[in-house]
């Protein structure tokens, strides 16, 4: 597998030194002709690897490819396009092709609840919530797709929606500094700077299928804007969207970025299958990043709208809402701010 010998070329150290021919073929337990059959694959790929009489020197390559994600994200199935309508419509018949009958989640696979990863280095359908549309540009953001089999019953899928968000807020803190929060139900804002704005760095779209009483598959779409400009955005949006190079004024590579968020999603997934003690471990997360809570809010839900205080999230993930005629819980919605006073 070349991804195993990217891995090693890439891990190497600073500068990505040179790794000596048998070291590569004894570390992989492979011949040292099969380790050359490798680097010609990666060589084809488009990584430019410096092959010396003392071995092997990795000098540059595509930021995302199949192997960039699959040597980060060994025992995941990977599905990598350079162009894609919409990584979750592929993750979706990908799914049902392969997984019709999907088989019963290996606990020894290293990330056992996310059986597939669907990335695309653009998106030409990308897709929001309600049939919204995702500006997907190429070359800047990560728009990927987790297939997921998290064996919860249906009316416990808001909690999947959070795990996701939560997944993306720590996978990029993890790998740039950045703190961003959530804003029930499916958006990662960046903090808000000096005018009190909040702008959207990235959202969820979960989609699944289920019988009645279980999850089959859930697909968590995740849209983040990773070194995105605000050229790249229709004009206007520039006001209500940013990225994290906007933030920090640093590039993050977006295949680590990728596998870091396939981590923890799978971590705060796997809680949900472990009984409430756990799960009350995903909510506390979750609640300490979520912006929405103790706001006064204007909740829309096919065609009706309440307002009042965002009081809580409940443990199966609702938004719990405090209205003058008492407390109503929702699934699903489009928040608004209010300020107090308003109807
Ligand atoms: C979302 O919907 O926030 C979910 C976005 C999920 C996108 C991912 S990308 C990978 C996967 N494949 C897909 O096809 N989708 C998922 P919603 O809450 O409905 O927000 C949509 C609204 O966000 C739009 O109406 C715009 O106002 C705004 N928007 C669109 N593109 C944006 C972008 N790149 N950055 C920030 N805001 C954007």
């Amino acid at each position: 597998m070349p991804e195993r010998v990217l891995k090693l070329l890439r891990d190497s150290g600073p500068g990505q030194k040179e790794v000596p021919g048998p070291a590569l073929s004894a570390a992989l337990g492979i011949t040292r002709s099969a380790v050359w059959k490798k680097i010609r694959r990666l060589q084809a790929g488009g990584y430019r690897i410096l092959a010396s009489k003392s071995g092997y020197r990795l000098m540059d390559g595509p930021e995302l490819s199949a192997f960039e994600l699959q040597s980060r994200l060994p025992g995941v199935k990977i599905v990598f396009r350079e162009n894609a309508s919409s990584t979750n419509d592929l993750a979706l018949e990908t799914a049902f092709r392969e997984m019709t009958v999907p088989p019963p989640a290996a606990p020894e696979a290293p990330l056992p609840c996310l059986s597939a990863l669907v990335l695309a280095d653009c998106q030409t359908a990308g897709r929001g919530r309600l049939g919204r549309r995702w500006h997907s540009p190429p070359g800047v953001n990560v728009y990927m797709s987790a297939v997921l089999r998290p064996e919860i019953p249906p009316r416990r899928t808001p909690l999947l929606a959070l795990a996701a968000g939560l997944a993306s807020a720590l996978a990029i803190k993890g790998q740039t500094g950045l703190e961003v929060r959530l804003k029930w139900p499916n958006d990662l804002i960046a903090p808000a700077k000096a005018d009190g704005r909040c702008k959207k760095i990235g959202g969820i779209l979960l989609e699944f299928r289920s019988d009645p009483d279980r999850v089959l598959l859930a697909v968590a779409g995740i849209g983040i804007n990773a070194n995105l400009k605000k050229t790249d955005l229709p004009k206007g949006m520039g006001t209500a969207a940013t990225s994290i190079l906007a933030e920090t004024g640093r590039r993050v590579n977006r295949a680590a970025l990728a596998a870091a968020v396939c981590k923890e999603l799978d971590y705060w997934t796997g809680l949900l299958r472990k009984g409430t003690k756990a799960e009350a471990h995903l909510l506390k997360g979750y609640r300490s990043l979520c912006v929405t809570i103790g706001k006064r809010i204007r909740v829309q839900t096919e065609g009706e709208s309440f307002t009042g205080t965002a009081s809580g999230i409940d443990d199966d993930g609702r938004l719990v809402l405090t209205t003058g005629a008492g407390r109503l819980r929702f699934s699903t919605g489009e928040v608004q701010s209010v300020r107090s006073g308003d109807a």
